[in-house]
């Protein structure tokens, strides 16, 4: 035991989560009782009190007596009834805010990846244990009305779920934060498997409705599209432009609260939603061709009918530039006219807003509010370019060069003819710049110029907005010295000062507390619960890793979540997983350059040497390999690599000669509510990218946090991570930056590594001769070859490397005590990723927003 704070070993007996439900349990977080930062007035909220107020909203609103009730409605008057006690605090912080004027931030992303609401509102009320004693009064189960919920998936992965992170952590400090987004009406599609191939089935999130929103129609915003502009000479004599648009729709503004952690704040994420104008009514009605009318009424719902799938290559399509506009046009006017009003002088905007652009999708808002400023608010130029250069601030999420998003002139011209000019004018001004700072370089002139020529005339998105930005910004410290090195060097050269690192971070709300309560619990009977808004206390754990109690405990709550980890995925995909076996974990987008392919040359190895008796099994580390991954549907090598998971998946896990030692589990549609679930159950934590390609990955940073050790390259937020736990508690492998640019630069061939490492030769050889595609060559033919051939992120390259890796694994996870030690502290050392900091970061180097009501 550590002397100085003495925990006896019943403390350490954690207990499984529906044991804590009842009263007779001392919570371990005092949940400070709700009323301690409620409005004046509230009463404090009892289990018998919230049993009236449910039962008042399954009567009144679902129209249901108990008895008659569905889990659904029990679900609606269980969620109705938090947000009732989140709404006073919510108009609460409003008000207050109107009094102070604090300068906030507006963060402007086209996806949020939310997961389920209503456990994080339980928390953040501290309302858990009233309502979990409530509901079993009612003789109802809490944690199936909690399985009731769908997640909102409106995003792709890690940028949009950063963003749910984000705006979590700026309620938890107090920080004033809007959140503007994207109300799609389908969201990430839902994934199924036939035949072990992927098949996409619509996300109907809103199906059985969706308690946590509050629709304002009545303060739709119009948004213009289309048509043509033209000049005039105003009042003054002074030469205008004015855009006289073709057709526009509503902007309907949806809102949902996003609650502080026991702290009594309630910020807002807004999003919107298209809906058609009464233009297009009167068109109904004045129309003889009524079913083209009312076509056209649902061409403009469609703006926000579905969400790309895509989460690297943008396909440049039009209604993707229509929704880009149309929600920062909706949010820009949302917080210029409602927020601050007709009284503010905009020439301080800089004062009361930052608008932060998660990547290049919002970046039509720095034309858009110099048209504002210019057009409609009668600012001269260079007036308006002093404003806006104060108001953004970009954030680069990528390193893939495919995944920059370039819009055709002649679509942006057709579509927003104004902002085109506009873009244009702002391109030459910023020439000049470049020209005069480096007079007579004409090809430096080219190369930074925000309308590309060649193959056809383009604006690249992310120069844009590193032009307007005041700052730039990536998302780990590799990251951005690749960003100022490799991806923007002239602008970096030119604006030294304007580019920053911000490393992401995660909620340690959702994904440790609320995801993992064994652990939580554990932690919180170990060093308190201060840890939950200052993460960098687990620091404190660090001598509890020498304490072998405390690692026996911190062992059986692992046993527990990969038991609990079992029966979700009986229950949802009757995928069973080897009992007692190490749980390896890879989830994530399916993408090549995070090489769910070089975890399948680790796996095929394994089996192939096993089955050809080389490897006896009863020496192999019995292990359960998880894969989660959804692949955008026209990204077919992505796909073809699903495919042959699954076919590795089904052939393995049937083959008798592996003696049931390796496992593999796919199971489909990968999404927030299944990474809780996954992710405190497991041991190795797979962050195996190519070095240089994965900007930061923030399921490495959860998974640390939740005691799983690390197998990965130098990339992206591994290097800080490993930095902070130390090389003898993670296991690196691969190339690193450097060596991966070197070899490229000097040839890459994987047909040498084929060629000369017998394992991996037999391998792919495996695959290639349909042994997992019965016996038909073909169906893989394409994996194989590109790999042999092309291989472009090089998986062969690092192929030996990984397996030596995985060999320490093995080693070290033999040695349970060593292993938990190391878990331990990866837990310890966990801190300084938690998304608080990250906010923080954000406050000193780029918004300066002082946290305040
Ligand atoms: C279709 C165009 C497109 C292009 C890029 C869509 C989406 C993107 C995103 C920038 C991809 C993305 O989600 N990037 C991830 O952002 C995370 C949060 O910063 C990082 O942790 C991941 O490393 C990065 O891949």
């Amino acid at each position: 035991m550590n002397p100085t704070s003495p925990v006896s070993a019943t403390s350490f007996d954690v207990t499984d989560e529906s044991q804590h439900a009842g009263p007779h349990v001392g919570p371990m977080f005092p949940p400070t009782h709700p009323v301690a930062n409620a409005p004046v007035g509230t009463p404090p909220p009892t289990v018998d009190g919230f049993v009236r107020e449910f039962l008042h909203e399954l009567t009144s609103n679902q129209g249901v007596s108990l008895e008659r009730s569905t889990v659904n409605d029990q679900y609606l008057a269980l969620a109705q009834t938090v947000r009732n006690y989140l709404s006073a605090r919510w108009i609460e912080t409003q008000k207050k805010q109107r009094t102070t004027r604090p300068k906030g931030v507006a963060y402007l992303s086209a996806e949020y990846l939310l997961g389920r609401q209503l456990g994080n509102n339980l928390l953040a009320t501290g309302l858990i244990d009233i309502a979990e004693e409530a509901m079993k009064q009612c003789g109802l189960d809490i944690a199936v009305l909690r399985a009731q919920e769908v997640e909102p998936g409106l995003g792709n992965g890690g940028l949009g779920r950063l963003a749910a992170c984000f705006v979590d952590s700026l309620a938890t400090m107090n920080v004033p934060c809007i959140g503007y987004g994207l109300r799609y009406e389908y969201g990430i599609f839902r994934q199924t498997f036939v035949d072990g191939q992927q098949v996409e089935q619509p996300d109907t999130w809103l199906a059985l409705g969706c308690p946590w929103e509050f629709a304002h129609p009545e303060h739709a915003i119009q948004i213009d599209f289309g048509g043509t502009i033209e000049t005039y000479v105003d009042a003054d004599g002074v030469e205008r432009t004015r855009w006289v648009p073709e057709w526009n729709v509503l902007g309907i503004p949806y809102n949902y609260m996003v609650p502080g952690y026991l702290n009594g704040r309630v910020n807002t994420l807004r999003l919107w939603s298209a809906e058609a104008t009464k233009a297009f009514d009167l068109a109904i009605f004045n129309s003889g061709d009524y079913a083209q009318a009312v076509r056209a009424q649902t061409f403009a719902e469609n703006i926000t009918k579905v969400l790309y799938p895509e989460d690297s290559t943008p396909q440049g399509k039009e209604l993707r530039l229509q929704q880009q506009y149309f929600f920062v046009a909706c949010s820009l006017r949302d917080y210029i006219e409602r927020v601050l009003g007709p009284e503010f002088d905009l020439h301080e905007l800089d004062s009361r807003i930052i608008f932060q652009l998660n990547d290049t999708h919002p970046v039509i808002a720095v034309p858009e509010l110099m048209r504002i400023l210019v057009d409609l608010k009668g600012f001269d130029w260079d007036e308006a370019w002093a404003v806006t250069k104060k108001c953004f601030a970009y954030t680069c999420h990528t390193l893939l060069p495919e995944a920059l998003e370039v819009w055709p002139v002649d679509l942006l011209g057709r579509l927003l003819p104004r902002h085109l000019e506009i873009i244009y004018r702002i391109n030459e001004e910023f020439l000049d710049e470049v020209r005069e700072a480096f007079p007579g370089d004409e090809m430096r002139i080219r190369r930074m110029s925000i309308v590309a020529e060649h193959p056809a005339r383009a604006v690249r998105m992310a120069y844009l907005a590193t032009v307007a930005g005041c700052k730039v910004n990536g998302v780990a410290e590799l990251h951005s010295q690749l960003l100022r090195d490799k991806v923007l060097p002239d602008f970096s050269q030119l604006w030294p000062e304007k580019f920053t690192n911000v490393t992401n971070g995660v909620t340690p709300r959702r994904f440790l507390r609320l995801a993992n309560r064994g652990l939580s619990e554990l932690i919180s009977s170990a060093i308190g619960t201060g840890w939950v808004t200052d993460l960098e206390r687990l620091r404190e754990l660090e001598p509890y890793a020498e304490d072998a109690e405390f690692r026996s405990a911190f062992r059986d709550v692992k046993t527990r979540n990969k038991a609990k980890l079992n029966e979700v995925l009986i229950a949802r995909d009757g995928i069973e997983l080897g009992q007692d076996h190490m749980l390896d974990v890879m989830v994530k987008r399916l993408h090549e350059y995070k090489r769910q392919t070089l975890k399948l040359l680790h796996i095929v190895t394994l089996y192939n040497e096993i089955i050809s008796g080389r490897l006896d099994p009863k020496t192999v580390t019995p292990r359960n390999f998880v894969f989660g991954a959804k692949a955008a549907p026209g990204y077919l090598m992505a796909k073809q690599i699903i495919h042959l998971i699954n076919a590795v998946g089904s052939t393995v896990n049937a083959d008798e000669r592996v003696g049931g030692v390796l496992k593999i589990a796919f199971p489909p549609n990968y999404n927030v509510t299944l990474a809780e679930k996954l992710i405190p159950a497991a041991d190795l934590s797979e962050q195996i990218s190519l070095a240089g390609m994965e900007a930061s990955g923030t399921g490495n940073m959860k998974f640390q946090m939740n005691g799983a050790l690390t197998i990965g390259t130098d990339d992206g937020a591994n290097v800080e991570i490993r930095r902070l736990v130390g090389d003898e508690n993670f296991f690196l492998f691969g190339m690193s930056e450097p060596e991966v640019a070197e070899l490229q630069a000097k040839g890459y061939d994987p047909g040498t590594y084929y060629e000369s490492d017998r394992r991996l030769r037999g391998a792919i050889d495996l695959i290639g001769s349909g042994h997992f595609s019965g016996g038909d060559r073909g169906t893989f033919g394409s994996i194989v070859t590109n790999l042999v051939t092309v291989d472009r992120f090089m998986a062969l390259a690092d192929y030996a490397s990984y397996m030596d890796a995985q060999e320490r694994v093995e080693k070290a996870y033999a040695d349970t005590e060593e292993w938990t030690r190391s878990a331990v502290l990866n837990v310890a050392r966990s801190g300084y990723f938690s998304s608080d900091r990250s906010m923080r970061d954000y406050i000193q180097r780029i918004w300066g927003t002082p946290p305040a009501f």
